[in-house]
């Protein structure tokens, strides 16, 4: 069967695709998974013609398959599966993604006939195969009919070889945009997988809640066939926490080595993971580890126990200074909370400025689907737009008139972007003028004025969070 897998492109990203654009990795994956049977392709929205204009050109597929990477990708999404549905009306049409993994919410509207959760390929497989078949798919877990969505059985124990049994992803199949793909001062980039899953459980994080707090590793010879796969250097290391099982990263390191791979990494770690063995940090250092992304979210440990992170502001100190002796530059992300008034902001910009870290970002503190944090706030998310739930814009009531709020998060990073005028220490996207002007017009304008009018919210003190 011919299949079609979609990336859509949301034009409203405040994270806009000059700011950072990587390969859709799950799309490959999906991509590997069917190859051997079907005859597949992906439109990567963001940089193919969009799909009226694509049409025009191509096979009508059998199946279209949507990715809904984000929250914020539900719009454009849903909009691909209408033009979808109007152009190919016999085309079956499947959606999947991070977002119907851990979530039904807002997923309304969409011209579709089912809904994969988790892992696409076995499922993806399984239903392509009942299709062409002319049977009923089977009953498995993750999957469902798109109007019975609610229906679908998430959360499921993953096996433990989840991840090192999934086809390898094919990367052949974008090829034609492998120069584009970029992510920071790293072009071109290529994404990969090592593990999936966190121990921890921080409350605005689903991440651990997907795979029930378990680590899923995939084996060492598995990594490096991937790596072999991959032809430039950049590697953006895509795990939730890459350095979970230190030994087993550093017989990595060692094989990586021997493979006589050379890459340069960009990979997440916590603070405490790489405190707690500072040699294998030294080590990937010296393997091509460049730069990291730390969730240090806050500088006060207050609020550190109030989001359930589990490490503390002293962490983020030595971890940074630790980095730094191994030459690995460190991007911190702190969390903006909406029940901060002035003194909020004026604290994080004093850590910005007293803290050494190579580039700071920010996220609001934002009840995504699938977190605990919100269960315990549904009630009170101001918007149904889920364009706002890109973590730089409130989607709760924040105690500073809205306008405030976004006038002063903005302001954070107009100040962040300071700091990687010097091209040698940018580790993020704060480098293209057009784009970041772009994307802080986004923060200052880019939401609806009108949810937050009326509540009494905008002048007092609005619900705690997060301490
Ligand atoms: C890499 C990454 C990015 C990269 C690039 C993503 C890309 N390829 O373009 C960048 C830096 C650009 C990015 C940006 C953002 N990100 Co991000 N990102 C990730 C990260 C770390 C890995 C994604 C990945 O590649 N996973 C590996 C692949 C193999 O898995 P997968 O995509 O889930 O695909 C599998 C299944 O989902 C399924 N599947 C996927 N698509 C489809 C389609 C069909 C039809 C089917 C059947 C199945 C299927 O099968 C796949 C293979 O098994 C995830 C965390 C995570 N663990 O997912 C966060 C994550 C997806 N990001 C997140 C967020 C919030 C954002 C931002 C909004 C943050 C911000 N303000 O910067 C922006 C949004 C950008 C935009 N333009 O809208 C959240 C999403 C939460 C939510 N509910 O929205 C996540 C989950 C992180 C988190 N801690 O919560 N991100
Ligand atoms: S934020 Fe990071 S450390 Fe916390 S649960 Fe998510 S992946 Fe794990």
């Amino acid at each position: 069967m011919r299949v079609l897998l979609i990336w859509p492109r949301n034009e409203r990203a405040s994270l806009n695709d000059e700011m950072s654009c990587c390969e859709p990795l799950g799309l490959e994956y999906l991509a590997g998974a069917l190859r051997k049977h079907h005859d597949v392709e992906i439109l990567d929205e963001r940089l193919d013609p969009p799909l009226e204009e694509w049409a025009a050109d191509c096979e009508p597929p059998d199946v279209v398959g949507i990715a809904i990477p984000f929250t914020a990708s539900i719009r454009p999404s849903r909009r691909a599966s209408r033009i979808a549905r109007a152009i190919w009306p016999t085309a079956v049409i499947v959606l999947g993604g991070h977002h119907p993994t851990v979530s039904s919410e807002w997923m309304d509207g969409f011209d579709a006939d089912w809904v994969v959760a988790g892992e696409g390929g076995p499922s993806f497989c399984a239903l392509l195969e009942a299709i062409e078949r002319r049977v009923q798919p089977p009953d498995i877990a993750g999957l469902a009919r798109y109007d019975a969505r609610e229906e679908i059985r998430r959360g499921v124990t993953p096996a433990p070889d989840a991840l090192q049994s999934l086809p390898m992803p094919d990367r052949t199949i974008t090829a034609r945009h492998r120069a584009s793909y970029f992510h920071s001062i790293y072009q071109p980039v290529s994404l990969i997988r090592f593990s999936t899953g966190c121990p921890f459980h921080c409350n605005f994080c689903s991440l651990w809640r997907i795979t029930e707090r378990r680590y899923l590793v995939k084996e060492e010879e598995r990594i490096i066939d991937e790596l072999q796969a991959i032809d430039g250097e950049n590697v953006y290391v895509v795990d939730d926490e890459a350095f979970i099982q230190p030994g087993r990263m550093l017989a990595l390191a060692d094989a990586i080595d021997d493979a006589g791979l050379r890459k340069r990494y960009h990979m997440y770690v916590r603070t405490d993971t790489a405190l707690r063995r500072q040699d294998v940090m030294e080590r990937w250092a010296a393997l091509g580890l460049d730069s990291v992304l730390v969730g240090a979210e806050s500088m006060t440990d207050g609020e550190l126990a109030g989001y359930q992170k589990g490490t503390t502001a002293q962490q983020t100190q030595e971890a940074i200074e630790l980095f730094h002796r191994y030459g690995v530059k460190v991007r911190a992300n702190f969390i903006v909370d909406p029940t901060w008034g002035e003194d909020g902001f004026d604290r994080l910009e004093r850590t910005i400025a007293e803290l050494g870290v190579d580039l700071p970002s920010f996220s609001v503190l934002t009840p995504l689907p699938g977190t605990n944090l919100f269960d315990e706030s549904r009630s009170q998310i101001v918007t149904d737009d889920p364009d706002m739930f890109d973590l730089w814009h409130s989607v709760l009531p924040t105690r500073l008139v809205p306008d405030r709020f976004h006038e002063r998060l903005a302001g954070l990073f107009v100040l962040a972007s300071g700091r990687s005028s010097d091209a040698s220490s940018a580790v993020f996207y704060y480098g293209n003028n057009g784009a970041f002007e772009r994307m802080i017009r986004s923060i200052r304008d880019g939401w609806d004025r009108s949810l937050y009018a009326g509540g009494d919210f905008a002048t007092n003190g609005g619900p705690a969070h997060g301490g």
